[in-house]
């Protein structure tokens, strides 16, 4: 598991340099614009359960199959695990966004997931459309300006965009 500091050592330290000055650059830059990225990850993390539920509100309302007699969100149980899922996902897009690096997302959410899903029977592409959901949420949120001094969030966006396409692609 790395963020965007491990990474770049380790990657320095397996071929035996210094860092370069471009290395250096990149992360003062994310130093000095921190306090978007933990904003982001507050704001988030303070709506996720908001996030959850009308994400899957939206996602069983276009397939309401999943919640008919044998569909996949059918019974608490299954809606249970289904929402659960949605928050765990969810959760290691924050980690993600935080650490700056999207390793802690795949080595211990996305790792593995597909196969997960299909010995489930779980459908992978209403897992991907609820959290493409999440997604659309999640960055309305954070990159929402009212009353915040404006500033420039579209490179933090688009990272965080990544991550949710990143989950997304993995089970789809
Ligand atoms: C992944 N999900 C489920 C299970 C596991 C995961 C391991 C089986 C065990 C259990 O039921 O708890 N667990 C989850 C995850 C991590 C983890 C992401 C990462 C660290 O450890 N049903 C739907 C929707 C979708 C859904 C499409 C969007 O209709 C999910 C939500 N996941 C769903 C359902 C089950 C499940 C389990 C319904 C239960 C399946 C079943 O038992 O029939």
């Amino acid at each position: 598991m790395f963020d965007a500091f491990t990474r770049v050592i380790s990657q320095a330290d397996s071929r035996g340099v210094y860092l370069s000055s471009e290395q250096f650059d990149g992360l003062a830059n994310m130093i000095a614009e921190s306090n978007k990225r933990m904003d982001t990850v507050n704001r988030i993390t303070s709506n996720a359960s908001a996030i959850v539920a009308n994400a899957a509100r939206a996602l069983f309302a276009e397939q309401p199959q999943l919640i008919a007699p044998g569909g996949n969100a059918y019974t608490n149980r299954r809606m249970a695990a289904c929402l659960r899922d949605m928050e765990i996902i969810l959760r290691y897009v924050t980690y993600a966004t935080f650490a700056g690096d999207g390793s802690v997302l795949d080595d211990r959410c996305l790792n593995g997931l597909r196969e997960t899903y299909s010995a489930l029977g779980v459908p992978g592409g209403s897992v991907a459309e609820g959290v493409n959901k999440m997604k659309e949420a999640a960055i309305a949120l954070a990159n929402d300006p009212n009353g915040i001094t404006r500033g420039d969030c579209s490179a933090l966006m688009s990272e965080v965009a990544g991550y949710f396409d990143r989950a997304a692609a993995a089970v789809a």
